[in-house]
């Protein structure tokens, strides 16, 4: 006896389980069953067939979806949701000509968060967290990664990760938490890069030590960390028993995509501006380029990541929203998604790839998350589109019709 049937589904989505990132062609290929039920017991998929009632298995409970389009949840795995107060009047100082890495240098975006995050009492980060992690499940998300690197000290850095722990316990979707202790210089270690990373590859080890984050991550850009120090903390992070992720190539090609398959890094984030042999030797690698268009549209630069050069060369290729209070605000990865398709030219089926299962193995979870195969976690989202290219298409809107963890329904969301 399974606990629910879910039947009346005119399409399917099943992205192929797969032990590592799905890259090149093989980001073409997406299962879709038309016509299909499927059936969830203990919050797993228990069986999968025909929208034909002769065959379907007993169960307590039935949902007609409908004729509706339904796909695993989808994981968004790049957001910085933790973090104190909001940037808004940087929009002012975008649109007067001053661009993102002047506006930190003068001491303003990550470091403005920064003030405001280390201000903020940990109840307060809870309840702002809460807020946009409910809108990002009301657009389909169910697995989410968040970063730390809004405290660059480790009281602040601790009460972020906390603050996520506390998250991942209250909320039904799953999170992976990042330690993002080097995202900017802070004032206090001016001059002094080396000296702060020493004392950032410390917090790894505690951070470690503790359980708080499976990965490390740090921004490796022009004017913020070169790709040396980023070697050195993330080498570290590594020995401390953190998977390792870099910000790197988003602004000024300094190597760091480079770096992140050296590394054997789970992901490469950003990638704008990764270079010819960067996209080759990704190519070779199981690193997945995580990639960010809402993020340079919302910088409102021209140059896009070169996602069909990373596909066509054979890499593999996730989306997500960057979601965080300076480069990129929204929760809504169905825009993102809408982004890839008018701006990355990816197609359709990579698009559903890279926001699935391309995502779960850009934060380690790619044999749990993102699919829907017989003995998945039943994360599915029940879409009122009538067929899967329709969402990439009919763009800035949800069509998130119902979201599921575990088999149950997120009403209060
Ligand atoms: O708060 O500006 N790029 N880090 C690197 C960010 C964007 C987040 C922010
Ligand atoms: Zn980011």
């Amino acid at each position: 006896m399974h606990d629910t049937l879910v039947m009346n589904i005119g399409e399917l989505l099943l992205p192929m389980k797969s032990p590592v990132p799905l890259k090149g062609e093989r980001m073409k290929e997406l299962a879709v069953k038309r016509r299909a039920a499927f059936a969830v017991k203990d919050g797993h998929v228990s069986w999968i067939g025909a929208d034909d009632p002769a065959f379907f298995p007993d169960a307590a409970e039935t949902i007609d979806v409908g004729g509706k389009v339904v796909s695993p949840g989808l994981v968004d795995c790049h957001t910085h949701l933790v973090h104190g107060g909001s940037r808004e009047n940087e929009l002012a100082l975008k649109q007067s000509g001053l661009d993102y890495l002047e506006i930190l240098k003068q001491g303003g975006g990550i470091l403005s968060t920064v003030k405001a995050t280390r201000e903020a009492g940990a109840d307060e980060l809870f309840e702002k967290a809460a807020k946009h992690l409910r809108r990002m499940m009301s657009h389909g998300t169910t697995t989410v990664e968040s970063k730390s690197g809004y405290g660059l000290d480790r009281e602040t850095e601790l009460k972020q990760l906390l603050v996520a722990k506390r998250l991942s316990e209250h909320f039904p979707l799953r999170m992976v938490s990042t330690f993002l202790g080097p995202h900017a210089l802070p004032p206090a270690f001016s001059g002094k890069e080396d000296d702060f990373i020493a004392y950032m590859c410390r917090l790894a080890a505690e951070v470690a030590d503790k359980k708080l984050a499976s990965f490390a991550d740090i921004f490796c850009e022009h004017g913020v960390f070169t790709t040396e120090q980023a070697k050195t903390f993330l080498q570290h992070a590594k020995a401390c028993g953190l998977g390792v992720k870099i910000h790197c190539d988003e602004i000024v090609s300094l190597g760091g995509t480079e770096l992140a398959v050296e590394l054997n890094a789970a992901s490469a984030d950003h990638a704008v501006a990764a270079s010819d042999r960067a996209i080759g030797l990704l190519a070779q690698s199981e690193t997945v380029a995580v990639l960010l268009p809402g993020t340079t549209f919302y910088l409102g630069k021209n140059e896009y990541a070169r996602a069909r050069t990373i596909i066509d060369c054979g890499g593999a290729v996730a989306l997500a929203t960057d979601f965080n209070p300076g480069s990129c605000v929204t929760e809504n990865l169905q825009m993102i998604m809408s982004l890839a398709a008018l701006r990355l030219k990816m197609t359709a089926e990579e698009i559903w790839n890279a926001v699935t299962v391309n995502a779960a193995h850009a934060i380690g979870l790619g044999e749990s998350a993102g699919s829907l195969a017989i003995g998945a976690q039943a994360d599915f989202v029940v879409w009122d589109i009538p067929n899967y290219a329709y969402l990439p298409y009919h763009f800035a809107v949800n069509h998130a019709d119902a979201v599921y963890i575990k088999g149950k329904r997120i009403l209060d969301c």
